[in-house]
């Protein structure tokens, strides 16, 4: 793999199904609550409370509400069933632990049932921002407060399925784009500013304000098929951002049938994630100063 500098948040690099062979066929395992320690806890600690310092004014409504009406706090790495009771009082979905990474058709059959798959280790203290697996921290701050909004609960659970068909399809890499550019690298308009909704941004104080306050990245309004087609990043911050107008925008794309889409989209091009098209509503267009200095060093 590259070589990775700056990595502040789990960005799912590495292959699924890196670990070995599973207890369970659905590769879930006990959290183990009891079994942390205290360092552990203290990492959580020092992650909860730099997030939550940075996240008012920068991430969406949805995301603080959902946050607060949670049973989660610094003190604590939470614990998976309690929180679980108030998950699913409020939209039906549940937390369960798994290892890390799990493999694709795994990871899918879960979000199609409602189950979202967290990590059930924390990141060292030596890799406060650096990590390559999700852990805890990615999984539950960055992704359980959204999962309490109906919305984006009903998206997620219609990616699980629409990655089942994609996977049987041999086009998973599509789809993944636009989970990539949605649930973990999000953007939406809010009355008072752009938001951040995505748990890859919401769980990285540098992407935290990179994504929202740097002049570098693109900014882009979210369009499905030019998101199919586009590149990311999975060792850096992202070089574009794509923004919706308003949450509800993720309803309509549960409905959509990606099928025709995906025939659509054969042998078309694909695009760098820094790229800027024609057909771009572009809400600020970024210098890439950020990523075009990291490009400078690395061909010096
Ligand atoms: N496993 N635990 C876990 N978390 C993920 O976000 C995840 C995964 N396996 C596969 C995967 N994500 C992605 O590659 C798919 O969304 C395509
Ligand atoms: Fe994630």
């Amino acid at each position: 793999m590259l070589q990775q500098q700056l990595k502040e948040t789990a960005k799912h690099g590495l292959a699924a199904g890196e670990a070995q062979a599973p207890e369970r066929p659905d590769w879930t395992i006990d959290q183990g609550w009891a079994r942390y320690t205290q360092e552990e806890h203290g990492v959580w600690r020092t992650l909860f409370e730099r997030q939550s310092k940075l996240l008012p004014g920068r991430a969406c409504d949805e995301f603080i509400r959902g946050m607060q009406d949670l049973p989660i706090g610094p003190e604590q790495i939470p614990d998976f069933e309690q929180m679980s009771k108030v998950l699913k009082k409020r939209t039906g979905w549940e937390v369960v632990a798994v290892p890390g990474l799990v493999p694709d058709e795994v990871f899918f059959e879960h979000l199609a049932n409602r189950r979202f798959p967290a990590g059930q280790f924390i990141r060292k203290p030596h890799e406060l921002d650096y990590l390559e697996e999700p852990d805890v921290f990615h999984d539950v701050f960055g992704h359980v407060p959204m999962l309490m909004n109906p919305v984006i609960a009903d998206y997620i659970q219609a990616y699980g399925e629409g990655g089942l068909r994609a996977y049987r399809l041999g086009v998973l890499e599509k789809l993944a784009r636009v989970y990539w550019y949605t649930v973990e690298f999000g953007l939406v308009q809010q009355s008072d500013g752009l938001r951040i909704y995505g748990a890859g941004i919401a769980s990285s104080a540098s992407e935290t304000r990179f994504s929202v306050e740097s002049d570098s990245p693109n900014r882009v309004r979210f369009d499905l098929e030019r998101v199919m087609q586009t590149n990311y990043r999975i060792d850096d911050f992202q070089e574009t951002y794509f923004v919706l107008g308003h949450l509800d925008e993720l309803l309509e794309l549960a409905k959509i049938d990606f099928a025709p889409i995906y025939e659509r989209l054969k042998g078309a091009p694909e695009h760098d994630a820094g790229a800027v098209l024609p057909g771009d509503s572009v809400v600020t267009r970024g210098t890439l100063a950020y990523h075009d200095a990291k490009r400078q060093v690395a061909h010096a």
